[in-house]
């Protein structure tokens, strides 16, 4: 079977979207989700310019050495555009086989392990009663397992508040990246931070009781003793993770966190390849393993990164906000089925016009997903919608100190 096309489509349903579709010899059709926040076209060059000329003739069967290939063959290795590229071309590759062999796709990575996939939702509020409500909310739509952010006093506009006025006066919802011709300049106080987060963890539990998994995302934004010390100061919360509490860039920094707390870490939602997680499997510095299928080499490189995990005891936690597209969040589900380490999966809601654009079959009942059935992902792109909805600049946001120093977001 070759592949005799490879298109590349952008399409901007309330947010960017790209998305690779391979075309065989036979007429079976595959897609890929390529979409980098804030850099789509990047990708989208990358995947036009330089990757679709070399697929044309390939067997569309062999996944493994056209990774190789695409891996090893543009000699400049690694980073985000990169392998979300070479994510695409596996994913869609992936959905072929699949198609071809009349199977969901989770049966071809050995079947299910599990009958569905715990999903976490994000919770938010710029004070306690709004989170409260925030919270019931989701627990009424089903979500089991919570992501709790909150307004900071003396921060104007904190990552992952929805309802909260950004800078531009938008709202923030759960979408970061703004169309607005230049990133939006949020602000930032660690200390401000570190002071008020254990008083919302001490009211969420003491509102929801402990059986209810939370969980925190720090987004980069701590040094690692400033994140031990926010480690230490969850622990009589339980938390399910703590995400990526420092840059991590640093792998060897996570010695010291781990050292001095018990609160467990979740890291790689900006990392792209196994080598990003060396040091922090090898020693046992996380507890899951937060890579995109997307952004992360696809299902091929995930289920190598996730079996070198599994050997340390360390989970998956899937990384699936509104910019990995369903494209994405399916092939994320169907590895999630499969895979023994299953951690946990997150699940932001597409809105309905992404949904008229993207097709999908997969579920979400009493807390979990499930990818559905149809042989391949289950994902289908309606190219007219998608026509109607043009790419449009978008960015995401930036954060300064009251100094004026630039810092992470
Ligand atoms: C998460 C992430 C996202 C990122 C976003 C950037 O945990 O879901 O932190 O919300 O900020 O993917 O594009
Ligand atoms: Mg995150």
């Amino acid at each position: 079977m070759k592949i005799v096309a490879a298109d590349i489509i952008v399409s901007s349903p309330d947010r960017n979207f790209v998305t690779l579709k391979i075309t065989t010899d036979e007429g079976i059709t595959g897609l890929g989700d390529a979409t980098l926040n804030g850099r789509e076209l990047s990708v989208a060059s990358y995947l036009r310019d330089h990757v679709a000329p070399l697929l044309m003739g390939r067997d569309a069967h062999r996944i493994e050495d056209t990774w190789q290939f695409l891996y090893r063959s543009a000699y400049w290795r690694r980073g985000p555009v990169t392998m979300a590229a070479i994510a695409a071309v596996d994913v869609a590759l992936w959905d072929i086989k699949a198609k071809a062999a009349g199977m969901p796709l989770y049966q071809l990575l050995g079947g299910a392990s599990r009958t569905g996939i715990m999903a976490y939702g994000h919770a938010s509020g710029r004070d306690i009663p709004e989170l409260f409500d925030s919270i019931r909310r989701h627990l009424d739509e089903g979500f089991r397992s919570i992501r709790v952010q909150t307004s900071v006093p003396g921060i104007n506009a904190v990552y992952g508040v929805a309802a909260q006025p950004s800078s531009t006066g938008q709202r923030y919802d759960y979408e970061p990246a703004q169309r607005t011709p230049l990133p939006v300049e949020e602000d930032w106080d660690t200390r401000a931070y570190l002071r008020h987060l254990p008083q919302v963890f001490e009211a969420v539990r003491s509102e929801f009781g402990p059986e209810l998994p939370l969980l925190h995302d720090g987004h980069h934004r701590m040094t690692p003793i400033q994140a031990a010390k926010l480690g230490k100061a969850l622990e009589p919360y339980d938390l399910f993770w703590l995400e990526d509490c420092t840059p991590a860039e640093n792998q060897e920094a996570l010695r010291l966190v781990r050292q001095h707390t018990t609160t467990p870490l979740a890291i790689g939602e900006v990392f792209n390849t196994v080598w990003d997680y060396q040091t922090l499997i090898r020693e046992q510095l996380i507890d899951y393993v937060r890579s995109a299928v997307t952004h992360t080499g696809g299902i091929t490189a995930m289920r190598k990164l996730l079996d070198f995990a599994a050997q340390y005891q360390i989970k998956s936690g899937i990384h699936g906000p509104t910019d990995i597209s369903p494209v994405g969040m399916a092939a994320a589900l169907h590895l999630d089925l499969a895979i023994h380490n299953f951690g946990i999966q997150e699940y932001m809601k597409h809105t309905p016009l992404a949904n008229e654009v993207f097709r999908q079959s997969f579920t979400f009942t009493d807390g979990y997903l499930h990818p559905g059935d149809q042989p391949g992902l289950g994902v289908e792109l309606d190219e007219e919608a998608a026509a109607r909805f043009p790419y449009e600049p978008a960015y995401l946001p930036f954060n300064r100190l009251k100094d004026g120093t630039v810092h992470d977001w």
